[in-house]
């Protein structure tokens, strides 16, 4: 594996690309001599099929590691409700149906939660990035939290409104954007990552 100077994110969710550009910069800045390229525009909707985090971020990222012959790093995210058993999980992005809205997403579960006192949860997200050979390196994140009985704040997107992290007396949604990528499962994920991208200098032949 090298040391790449190049990396194409795989996310086609503007809220995602934002947040792991901004990680990337606020923890990164002076370490890192890697241009951090868009996900190409002439790259169609990538079904996601698989049952897990990890299956479907090798999706999308081996999809634009073939694409772009470049390394591509995908982000594999979702909200894991205890009391219902991990749901929405996987299924975060379509909950409440195929190209539902945040909105809808997060109607359904408010809908299902109803009258339950168990509220906890956890946001996870999946980092991998994929060499155009196929070699990988992985990580992961999790913040722990509850959700909430009804949408607060504007900030965020998908499920944020209704998510307090343990510790905090504001949902994700309130939060300014540096507070958020401070604290995330998408930070947590992406400086594990970046920290073994960065371990490839010295190792790189
Ligand atoms: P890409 O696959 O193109 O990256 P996506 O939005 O489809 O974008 P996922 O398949 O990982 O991404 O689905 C993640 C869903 O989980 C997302 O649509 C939200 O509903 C929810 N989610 C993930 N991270 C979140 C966060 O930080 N805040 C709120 N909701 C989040």
């Amino acid at each position: 594996m090298f040391y790449p100077n190049k990396i194409v994110l795989a996310t086609a969710n503007p809220h995602k690309t934002t947040e792991i550009r901004n990680i990337i910069k606020t923890y990164y800045a002076k370490d890192l001599d890697i241009d951090i390229l868009p996900r190409p525009k002439d790259v169609g909707e990538i079904p996601e099929t698989g049952d897990t985090f990890l299956a479907n971020a090798r999706i999308k990222a081996s999809r634009i590691a073939r694409a772009t012959n470049l390394p591509a790093l995908a982000d594999d995210s979702g909200l894991l409700v205890d009391v219902l058993d991990g749901l929405p999980g996987v299924n975060s992005s379509c909950y409440a149906g195929e190209h539902a809205s945040d909105r809808a997403n997060l109607e359904k579960l408010l809908s299902e939660m109803e009258g339950m006192t168990d509220r906890k949860a956890g946001f996870v997200t999946q980092a991998l990035l994929v060499f155009p050979n196929g070699d990988e390196l992985s990580a992961t994140g999790e913040i722990r939290g509850e959700i909430l009985g009804f949408p607060v704040g504007q900030n965020g997107f998908g499920y944020d409104p209704v998510f307090k992290p343990d510790g905090y007396a504001m949902t994700f949604a309130e939060m300014k954007p540096d507070l958020k990528d401070s604290i995330s499962h998408r930070k947590r994920a992406f400086i594990a990552l970046f920290n073994r991208i960065v371990g490839l200098k010295d190792t790189s032949v």
